[in-house]
């Protein structure tokens, strides 16, 4: 690979695998926008000539199709997204990409990967592995690959590149991990918003949630307060982006890419009262008319909050249902109040919002 390449000569592929498994039953009638990678495309839009995105989960591509796709513009670097039930089929799509690209850098990035990251390197076959958030860390790649720089200098990355072998320091993310140990977390509200126009973004929707016409994805913020031990989100440190931030993104996309319906990734949209009464204000007064799903817990609902989020837009909402059975409500870390009565009475309330 040459080290010569302006920006606009690198031609970078982006690819989500299909699942093919968990979620075929769901997928005819649900296409969801795979946010990170748009968040990784709009931060290599400055550093790019071509940006193709290959989403195989959204056309149910099989790997040799889903291969050929992302070669077709005879890719620098090839980058790929991935939960867990997508590693397998995103380690068959390395292994394509190797015998019939040798020279194309292959970084994968995702939940997967960052939770298991030794392991991914060991058995994904990826020159780059980046955990966590993955925007400046994808530019570092980019840069150190087109002009064969050093990849040790690159935050929260593992590599095995060009004989080259090991591990660099992680951005913070829980709130026990040492500041000392780690890179301080990226900043949401310098970070650009994702790059939906390279998507076939008419395309996604959620009929498994009764939407009708298309729907993305939005995140207001990263990490949640809450301290459930089965949750990969608890001790994460809460960060917002501002919410004037928020609002511009919101307004662009009702205006620029005509979608009315919204899916909030935050992991719990009402971990912060004040926050989502003002959210909720704001995107009154700024006359955005969108049709909003967010996940929430039951023990932040009341009636004001469920007033402010149904005049606001919101139509749906995912609460985490908790076991009923008081033995394990506990021992799992959820709140003193979290019984199976209090649960039905929330549910009760939601009732009243249709
Ligand atoms: C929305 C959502 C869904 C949606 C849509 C999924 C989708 N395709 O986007 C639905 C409801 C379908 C879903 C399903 C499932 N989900 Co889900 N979901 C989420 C949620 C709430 C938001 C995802 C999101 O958009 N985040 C915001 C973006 C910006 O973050 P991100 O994707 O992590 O991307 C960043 C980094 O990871 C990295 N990155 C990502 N990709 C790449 C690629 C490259 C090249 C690089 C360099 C970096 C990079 O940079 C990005 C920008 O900072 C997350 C929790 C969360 N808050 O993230 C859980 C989460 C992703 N889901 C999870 C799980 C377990 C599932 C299911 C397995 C549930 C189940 N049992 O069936 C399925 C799997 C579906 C599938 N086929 O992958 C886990 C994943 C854990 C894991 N080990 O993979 C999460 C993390 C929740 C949790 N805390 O446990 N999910
Ligand atoms: S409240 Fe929800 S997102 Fe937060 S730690 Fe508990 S299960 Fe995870």
């Amino acid at each position: 690979m040459g080290n010569t390449l302006a920006p606009e000569q690198t031609r970078i592929s982006l690819v989500q695998p299909a699942d093919g498994l968990v979620y075929k039953w769901a997928r005819s009638r649900t296409k969801r926008m795979p946010l990170g990678l748009a968040y990784i495309a709009a931060a290599l839009e400055p550093m790019a000539g071509t940006i193709k995105v290959v989403d195989a989960a959204l056309h149910d591509l099989a790997v040799n199709e889903t291969i050929e796709r992302a070669l077709s513009i005879d890719p620098h670097i090839i980058g790929i997204t991935c939960t867990t039930p997508l590693y397998n089929q995103a380690v068959e799509i390395i292994a394509g990409l190797r015998a019939l690209s040798p020279g194309t850098a292959v970084v994968i990035g995702g939940p997967h990967v960052s939770a298991l990251p030794e392991a991914s390197l060991e058995t994904s076959g990826a020159d780059f592995i980046c955990m966590g958030e993955g925007e400046e860390t994808i530019q570092r790649i980019v840069k150190c690959v087109m002009e064969n720089g050093d990849p040790a200098e690159i935050p929260s990355i593992l590599y095995d590149w060009r004989g080259q072998r090991g591990a660099t320091r992680t951005y913070r993310r829980r709130v026990s991990e040492k500041r000392d140990a780690s890179v301080p977390p990226i900043d949401l509200n310098r970070t650009p918003v994702p790059a939906r126009h390279l998507f076939e973004y008419p395309l996604y929707t959620d009929g498994a949630r009764d939407v009708t016409g298309a729907q993305t994805m939005a995140m207001y913020s990263h990490g949640c307060p809450g301290k459930c031990a089965f949750c990969g989100a608890a001790d994460t440190i809460v960060r917002f982006r501002d919410i004037d931030n928020v609002l511009a993104e919101l307004e662009a996309l009702q205006n620029n890419l005509g979608i009315t319906n919204v899916f909030v990734t935050d992991d719990t949209y009402t971990s912060n009262r004040k926050r989502v009464l003002k959210l909720s204000k704001g995107i009154i007064e700024w006359g955005i008319k969108l049709n909003f799903s967010v996940q929430l817990r039951l023990v932040q609902l009341d009636e004001e909050v469920c007033d402010a989020m149904y005049e606001s837009g919101v139509r749906y909402v995912g609460p985490g249902i908790e076991p009923g059975n008081a033995d394990i409500i506990k021992p799992i870390g959820k709140g003193r109040r979290e019984s199976k009565d209090h649960m039905r009475a929330k549910i009760r309330l939601l009732q009243n919002y249709d």
